[in-house]
């Protein structure tokens, strides 16, 4: 199915973003990455409520959220990021925007809808296919989920009491974004300090393993358990020294390798050179022996 597709190349994609923002050791705006095709069921329910005849249209003309996906965000503020990476996309055409954030429907729901036009290649030649992008925040997805659950169970028609709390609950998640987004610069200092020490450790971690060979076992646990040391204390000063040093042993290591790989190479080619000068000696003298033998015994026979 080629819906099925594009959720998966889009979620590929997006994942993919999400690591290289990681691998930068910067905060990305894509927290968490869901896509899924519309299930059968759920297209007839929409297609009886928005009155659309399934047996006579072409359904992605008449719905355009068949394949969905759903890009979670912390803060609202990253909302508008990846609005603008999406728009941004050479692969991804925006046919639509609705801003649930800024007009929030009157069951409370927040979100940021893009539908996108994705191409696909599929056995049957290219085909462009609708896809909607459902942007939000860990917050509005908790409420959109739970009250996707309640619409469920109530089929729609949710009791007065339930529809109240689930009000307060969408005022409730609108001032803990607001509350969030305040203090979004420290939360995203700490996951600054937390990415750059992992990325650090990681190098640390990688280096070590490149030079576990080119030392003493002695060496290697002393250099590793200052590692250990270091890594307990927490102190990224440390932990960034610790990470220069190994750095630079790890260069220096490097040379004295390859300088000794160049001399061992140099050293075999003396030695093949010096075994065939030996060679040749030796065959010359043989051959020297040889006609001396034959000589004596020319003029020995000249003499009988
Ligand atoms: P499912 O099961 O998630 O696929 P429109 O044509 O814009 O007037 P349409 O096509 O319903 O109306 O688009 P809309 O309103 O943008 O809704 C598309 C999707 O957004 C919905 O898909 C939901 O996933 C989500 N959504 C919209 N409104 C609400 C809401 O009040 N509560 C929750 N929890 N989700 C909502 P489906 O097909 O309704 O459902």
């Amino acid at each position: 199915m080629p819906y099925e597709l594009a959720v998966e190349e889009l979620t590929v994609k997006f994942r993919h973003m999400m690591k290289e923002y990681q691998d930068m050791g910067m905060y990305s705006p894509i927290e968490q990455v869901k896509g899924r095709v519309k299930r059968s069921s759920s297209i007839i329910d929409k297609a009886y409520r928005k009155n659309i005849p399934l047996a006579t249209c072409k359904l992605e003309e008449a719905m355009d959220d068949i394949a969905g996906i759903r890009i979670i965000c912390q803060f609202v503020d990253d909302i508008k990021e990846v609005v603008e990476i999406i728009r941004g996309r050479s692969d991804m055409k925006v046919i639509r925007e609705q801003d649930y954030i800024t007009n929030r429907k009157r069951s409370g729901y927040r979100s940021y809808h893009i539908t996108i036009e994705y191409e696909v290649e599929t056995i049957h030649g290219r085909m462009r296919l609708p896809v909607e992008i459902q942007i939000r925040t860990l917050a509005m997805n908790f409420w959109a989920v739970i009250e996707h659950s309640l619409q469920y169970k109530y089929q729609g028609e949710l009791p007065e009491h339930i529809h109240e709390r689930i009000l307060k609950a969408a005022d409730a998640v609108l001032s803990l974004d607001e509350e969030m987004s305040s203090i979004r610069d420290e939360v995203m200092d700490a996951q600054h300090i937390f990415q750059d020490k992992a990325n650090m450790v990681e190098n640390i971690l990688h280096i070590l393993e490149k030079i576990h060979n080119l030392m003493t076992e002695e060496e290697y646990q002393r250099i590793y358990n200052k590692f250990f040391q270091i890594y307990k204390t927490g102190d990224m000063l440390e932990l960034a020294d610790f990470n220069a040093n190994i750095s630079q042993l790890d260069e220096l290591l490097q040379q004295r390798k390859t300088k000794q790989d160049e001399e061992k190479k140099i050293g075999e080619k003396r030695t093949a050179g010096e075994k065939k000068i030996e060679e040749k000696k030796t065959e010359e003298k043989k051959a020297e022996e040889k006609t001396m033998e034959r000589e004596s015994q020319d003029a020995a026979s000249r003499n009988i």
